[in-house]
């Protein structure tokens, strides 16, 4: 269903007015509608036996859909989102996005809104929903504070590439420049929202009159779909604005394909190394996003490669896979340094290869011929591939590569977890926790891991189930992200297999610090809202643990500003939302019985797992160069 879904987004699609419902592609199964007036007290999800769950439940009583021929810009920009496949619009209501809301309630549930807590938790709902479906994700604010408080998640999709749609509400054309309340017309010394949002979105546009709602729309579709936000900015009366019948957005195909000459560039490198030596794939999270999992490992099987995987490309190629020799970078493991080291080819795949994804990785790496093959060239020189597609790209290459001399099976190797100093500290330690939560962990599950330590432990230690995505905020690291990540994540599988999610005990799993947590942890109050399948494992370590550890190595453990007063996360949490199971684990065993209790569960589930402050994390700048001053995790 993920593929129909992306290929659904992949082709051309004319949204047209007056096509009828009947017209428009089935939609994907409802999660928690809106609830009407007699529902207030109670989700829909609770109230209504899943067999009766279906298209009208409730949505007769709703508010009349206005008069086809006379739509309003909100329903027309609504329309077109469903006929993309999208599922959920995830936002903060206010006055000057409210139509946008009253149009999700319109549209007989082809697209359900989601209200979050924060506008970041709504923008990473939308990332993490993009991320899972590999289509579009469609993020709604309100003017002011609201879209104020998305630059910090569309920033993250601008740097790693991912399609958000951002609906953004603005006062009135007629008061703009003239005092209006959260005004950022640019006018009359206010805020420049076009010019703000330009910098971080592929495409950016405030939509003046209703005629060019289209245009914009298309062509804001057509630059996310190329890797990134767009921003559309909705004045409220432009909202409320009727389009004409002859309302039509052409949404152009995705690119995809590959450069004419690189495959063959890479086939016949390839060749010579085989010749020479032994090749080294890394791969990156282009793999997932082109769905070239099977292709990927078609190639290394061929090619007798070792494969290692960027942080964030855990998923890709899973750790018992043949070859696999671990992951690339600052949390990685040095098994993969070595047989970079040692081989005639390193072979990048749908990775860029930044700096965490590289660190003790430089010196191999020069030493040794370096290709590419990617949507984009790496940072470092490579002989690069242009391809928009891996999955067609790297099945030409395996096919090829499937000629050549016969696989050596015993030359593979793997990979071990970094020795780390012993820390006597109370808690669970970080590598014993995350093997417990893999052990743990459904097949198929998305994990979300966050920032600091934690995020190290995860990501060196976890070894990811099959079936599911990895994901780690790397575009800008920023604390947080996780918890709305895997809340849009658990949205996208509802909407496609919300039933076989359950029986197999598909979830999203979010592994983040307790930093993480009061930043923007309480989006959990959403996944109850919604009854979303998401376990929470929250490593409180009473502390910022990472810039603990830097204190100590880098600025002699004088002082501490990221040590803070214990807090009990899961009592707190437990009190607050008496539905909410929610678990203290302040040893292995209880971490264990924890996760069984999560298992059995299909709703959110909160776990906290007392950690140590002290305890050194499995990252690279930590071990080999203590002295090491400005290195940013
Ligand atoms: C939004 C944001 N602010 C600051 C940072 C810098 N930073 C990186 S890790 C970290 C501490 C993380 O603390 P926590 O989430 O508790 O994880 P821990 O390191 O304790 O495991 C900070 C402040 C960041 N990455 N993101
Ligand atoms: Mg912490």
């Amino acid at each position: 269903m993920l593929h129909t879904l992306a290929g659904r987004y992949r082709r051309t699609r004319t949204v047209r007015w007056g096509t009828g419902l009947e017209g428009h592609p089935p939609t994907a199964t409802p999660a928690t509608p809106p609830r009407s007036k007699t529902s207030r007290s109670r989700t829909w999800r609770s109230m209504t036996p899943r067999s009766k769950r279906s298209e009208g439940t409730i949505m007769g009583t709703g508010t009349p859909r206005p008069d086809r021929g006379r739509r309003r810009v909100v329903d027309a920009v609504v329309d077109a989102v469903a006929d993309l496949g999208v599922g959920h619009i995830f936002g903060v209501d206010g006055a000057n996005i409210e139509d946008l809301y009253d149009a999700l309630f319109a549209t007989a549930r082809r697209v359900h809104g989601v209200v979050a807590k924060h506008e970041f938790g709504a923008a990473t709902m939308a990332d993490g929903y993009a991320r899972i479906t590999g289509g579009l994700g469609v993020v709604a604010a309100t003017s002011g504070g609201g879209a104020m408080n998305l630059v910090a998640g569309l920033a993250e999709s601008y740097t790693s590439q991912v399609p958000v749609l951002a609906l953004i509400g603005q006062p009135p054309t007629t008061l703009e420049g003239r005092g209006a309340f959260q005004d950022s017309s640019g006018q009359a010394g206010t805020i420049h929202a076009v010019r703000l949002f330009t910098e971080i979105s592929r495409y950016c546009a405030r939509v003046q009159h209703p005629g060019d709602l289209a245009d914009h729309l298309q062509r804001a579709i057509a630059a996310a779909q190329t890797g990134g936000p767009a921003v559309l900015l909705l004045p409220k009366d432009i909202q409320q604005a009727r389009v004409d019948d002859t309302f039509v957005v052409h949404v152009p195909p995705r690119r995809s394909g590959h450069d004419p000459g690189g495959p063959t560039r890479i086939r016949e490198l390839l060749a010579a190394a085989r010749r020479a030596g032994k090749i080294v794939l890394v791969a990156g999270d282009q793999v997932a996003r082109d769905d070239a999992r099977d292709q990927l490992r078609a190639l290394a099987a061929a090619a007798d490669a070792a494969v290692g995987v960027a942080p964030d490309a855990k998923d890709v190629y899973p750790a018992d896979e043949p070859g696999f020799c671990g992951v690339a970078g600052s949390m990685g493991h040095p098994e993969l340094v070595d047989a970079v080291r040692h081989s005639a080819l390193c072979v990048l795949i749908g990775t860029r290869l930044p700096v965490t994804a590289r660190t003790g990785l430089d010196a191999a790496l020069s030493a040794v011929p370096v290709a590419s093959i990617g949507a984009a060239p790496p940072y470092l020189p490579t002989v690069h591939a242009t391809s928009l597609d891996l999955r067609q790209t790297l099945g030409e290459l395996a096919a090829a590569a499937a000629s050549g001399p016969a696989v050596d099976a015993a030359a593979r190797k793997r990979w071990t977890p970094r020795r780390m100093p012993v820390s006597a500290g109370p808690g669970v330690r970080y590598r014993e926790a995350v093997e417990a939560i893999a052990a743990m962990m459904p097949a198929g599950s998305d994990v979300f891991v966050d920032a600091g330590n934690t995020g190290a432990a995860v990501v060196h230690h976890l070894p990811v189930p099959r079936g599911g995505r990895f994901v780690v905020a790397l575009g800008m690291g920023g604390m947080g992200y996780s918890f709305g990540a895997a809340i849009g994540a658990a949205f996208a599988r509802t909407g496609e297999d919300y039933g076989a999610n359950r029986e197999h005990g598909r979830r999203a799993v979010v592994i983040a610090g307790d930093g993480a947590f009061y930043m923007h942890g309480l989006e959990i109050h959403t996944a109850l809202e919604h009854h979303l399948p998401v376990t929470f494992l929250v490593f409180n370590n009473n502390a910022h643990a990472m810039c603990l550890t830097r204190e100590q190595l880098f600025y002699h453990d004088r002082y501490s500003f990221n040590r803070f007063r214990p807090a009990r996360l899961a009592e707190g949490v437990g009190a607050m939302f008496p539905s909410l199971p929610a678990h203290p684990a302040r040893t292995l065993d209880e971490l264990f019985d924890a996760l069984e209790a999560a298992a059995a569960t299909d709703g959110p589930v909160f776990i906290a797992v007392d950690c140590d402050p002290d305890e050194m994390p499995p990252f690279l700048p930590f071990h080999t160069d203590p002295r090491a001053r400005g290195q940013t995790p």
